[in-house]
């Protein structure tokens, strides 16, 4: 069971994706990922959305740049709760995919991250599966102590 599907809608969203991999691999939560477009493969990713609803996937994360409906395509094909992340990408650099995504119509609603935001969607995913895992809920409560420490650090540094 993969508690987390990450889904982007081109190859070339990777390197954004990466650092949304990267926080899910540091908790030890279980995901998948997959490329599949909400334009160009739209039966392929409504196909992935219900497969990964019916092995037991908690959280969805949807990275997309330009014309941005995967995130929206998404949340309409399921209930489960979907984070989208605008990719920063063509002529109007990631604020077309922001305002696609973040502007759902009343009753599909997607939790939207920041712009290129990778590691806010990967976090948010972990604080939602944090609500039902006490032991995510104390590992996230370290890492924002150890955040906490470093701030602590480097203002000493400056102070000296
Ligand atoms: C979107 O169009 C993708 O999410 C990507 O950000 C953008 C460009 O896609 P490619 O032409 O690089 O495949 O659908």
């Amino acid at each position: 069971m993969n508690s987390v599907g990450v889904v982007m809608g081109s190859d070339s969203d990777f390197n954004v994706l990466e650092a949304t991999i990267k926080v899910l691999k540091e908790f030890n939560v279980s995901f998948e990922v997959k490329v599949s477009s909400a334009h160009r493969t739209l039966e392929r990713t409504l196909n992935w959305v219900n497969a990964f609803e019916a092995q037991g996937g908690q959280v969805l994360i949807a990275g997309a740049g330009m014309a941005a409906h995967l995130p929206g395509v998404v949340a309409a094909a399921t209930t489960l709760p979907v984070i989208g992340l605008p990719i920063k990408s063509g002529a109007l650099d990631g604020v077309d995919a922001l305002y696609a995504i973040v502007q759902m119509p009343p009753g599909i609603p997607v939790a939207t991250v920041g712009i290129n935001a990778g590691k806010n969607a990967g976090l948010l995913a972990i604080q939602i599966l944090a609500q039902t895992d006490s032991h995510l809920k104390e590992e996230l409560k370290a890492y924002r102590q150890k955040m906490a420490a470093e701030i602590e650090t480097k203002d000493q540094a400056i102070q000296e």
